[in-house]
């Protein structure tokens, strides 16, 4: 069993221009870590081998400092290299079963689902939370397959519940300050909610990231007027 983890405020990291610009991403991943992200992935699409194993290593030391957990995206390889906690994969990426038997059942191993049959999946085959989305269209991430808004997600949620699969769940994609609260109120099925979400542009893009974790995380934290 993976140790109990705080998904409330993911943040998910990109390298990329775009979003990083040419500020340094540990610099950016310590303030959002300051403001008060609770798990870190290192996504990172655009480095080659090396750097992405001693970014990974960068990024160990600073998240240890505030007792966050790392995982890695995709690249499990990477994760057995920087002894780190974990990873998340995709379903094009390595099996979860392979990745179990290569990590040791206290690594913490997430996928990213966009239907039933994938999260049901997910959970027989032991991930310890699930990805679900995309929530809703993002610049960040454009060749997803499935837009499935809080619709699809709770009834996904509702699923697992039914099955009683005993998972995790955070959401992603297109997840800021206007869109938080809807995400996670209307995302709730009767017997399931999400445990967080997770945000890759609202974060790390944000001129000031440990105030937009801040108020990112103020928002999961007060009930909405709406609820
Ligand atoms: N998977 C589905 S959407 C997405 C990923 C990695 C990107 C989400 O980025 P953002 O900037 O939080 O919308
Ligand atoms: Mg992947």
């Amino acid at each position: 069993m993976a140790p109990a983890v705080d998904y409330s405020l993911y943040l998910v990291t990109d390298s990329s221009p775009a979003i990083l610009g040419d500020r340094d991403l540990i610099e950016v991943v310590e303030a959002a870590l300051q403001g008060g992200v609770t798990l870190v992935q290192y996504r990172d699409k655009v480095s080659d081998t090396a750097v992405l194993v001693s970014t990974a290593r960068r990024l160990h030391l600073v998240a240890r400092k505030y007792n966050v957990p790392l995982l890695i995206n995709d690249r499990i390889d990477v994760a057995l290299a920087v002894g780190c906690e974990g990873v998340h994969i995709g379903q094009d990426d390595l099996d979860l079963p392979s990745a179990r038997r290569l990590l040791g059942e206290k690594a913490i191993i997430g996928v990213t689902v966009s239907t039933i049959e994938e999260a049901q999946l997910a959970c027989r085959d032991g991930a310890d939370y699930l990805g679900i989305g995309t929530m809703f269209a993002t610049a960040t991430k454009t060749n997803t397959k499935d837009i499935i808004g809080t619709a699809g997600t709770k009834e996904i949620l509702g699923a697992i519940a039914e099955d009683g699969a005993n998972v995790r769940t955070v959401s992603i994609g297109g997840i800021n300050v206007s869109t938080v609260q809807r995400v996670l109120y209307q995302s709730s099925a009767p017997k399931k909610q999400l445990d967080g979400v997770a945000v890759v542009s609202a974060i790390i893009a944000a001129k000031d990231p440990k105030r937009a974790a801040e108020e990112i995380m103020n928002l999961i934290r007060t009930p909405p007027p709406f609820a």
